[in-house]
């Protein structure tokens, strides 16, 4: 049986939470092995301690379900089966929290979000900006998932960027980065993305945004990534000043180091309660 999130799967009726694992790697450029990021994450899960001491909460209280993973052996029919399994969540009132699998997995997540909430801002943790119009002839990459994002007509912030291509320029210019090398001269960057986080806000993270020191486990370490607490202080600055409505978890390939999955576990876990139960009272 697939894991699930924490130590409960409650039925979606008595859950504000769903978790939608996406086991796919059918696109990645370079190392493969994101098809088993979403179980291995899932299986960390439930050696976290349950309580978040910043916000004095247990996230799991509110309910989570973990869904059937989407399964699918083309990217058009993955493409398909995550945005129908979102849409489906989300008219049942759920959060939905996409794990993958590659980066290519959150298209459809974006899709049925952006088909929900009009004027959404997706927010991009990432190393790259995914913003090529095609890799290797297939526009709908991993390589080019903020490129199709982009044609849904959502506003896209990327924060950790610091490995592009040429070709990716012009599309840039649409976007609002806050590149790696940037954030590290810069004390204020929390406050500075403020400025451009409001209303509705879906987080995709590429987990390759961090460091390889923290996270060596993706398909492409690029040096000079975000460490662990300035990107929790970016996401609580999210949840505190715009509707975080949505987020993906994307591109963990397992290696022998389990450490690295228990990062993203415990990202997810952080999120949800930031999300749910906001900071403690101070
Ligand atoms: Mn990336």
């Amino acid at each position: 049986m697939f894991p699930y999130l924490g130590i409960k799967n409650s039925s979606t009726n008595e859950s504000k939470v769903a978790v939608l694992p996406v086991p796919y790697d059918g696109t990645s450029s370079w190392l493969k092995g994101a098809d088993r990021g979403p179980e291995m994450l899932l299986e960390a899960s439930t050696h976290i301690e349950l309580y978040d001491i910043e916000t004095s909460s247990e996230f799991w209280t509110v309910g989570v379900h973990t869904a059937a993973p989407v399964i699918a052996d083309s990217v058009t029919e993955m493409n398909q089966k995550v945005e129908a399994s979102v849409t489906k969540l989300l008219d049942q009132g759920l959060f939905v929290a996409t794990i993958g699998g590659e980066h290519s997995i959150s298209y459809g997540a974006i899709k049925a979000h952006a088909k929900k909430y009009p004027n959404l801002t997706v927010l991009q943790f990432d190393a790259h900006t995914d913003l090529r119009e095609d890799y290797e002839g297939d526009p709908y990459s991993h390589a080019c998932v903020m490129a199709r994002a982009q044609d849904l007509g959502v506003n896209i912030v990327s924060v950790g960027i610091r490995a592009i291509d040429k070709s990716e320029l012009p599309r840039i210019k649409k976007t609002r980065v806050f590149y790696a090398h940037e954030l590290k001269k810069n004390q204020n960057w929390i406050s500075e993305l403020s400025k451009v986080i409001s209303g509705n806000v879906y987080i995709t993270f590429d987990l390759d945004a961090f460091d390889p020191s923290i996270m060596p486990a993706t398909g492409t370490p690029e040096p000079g990534g975000l460490l662990w607490d300035e990107t929790l202080e970016a996401i609580k600055m999210v949840t505190s000043r715009a509707n975080l409505i949505g987020l993906d978890i994307v591109e963990l390939m397992p290696q022998e180091n389990r450490a690295p999955e228990f990062l993203a576990a415990k990202l997810l876990y952080k999120m949800l309660a930031y999300k749910f139960y906001g900071l403690a009272a101070q």
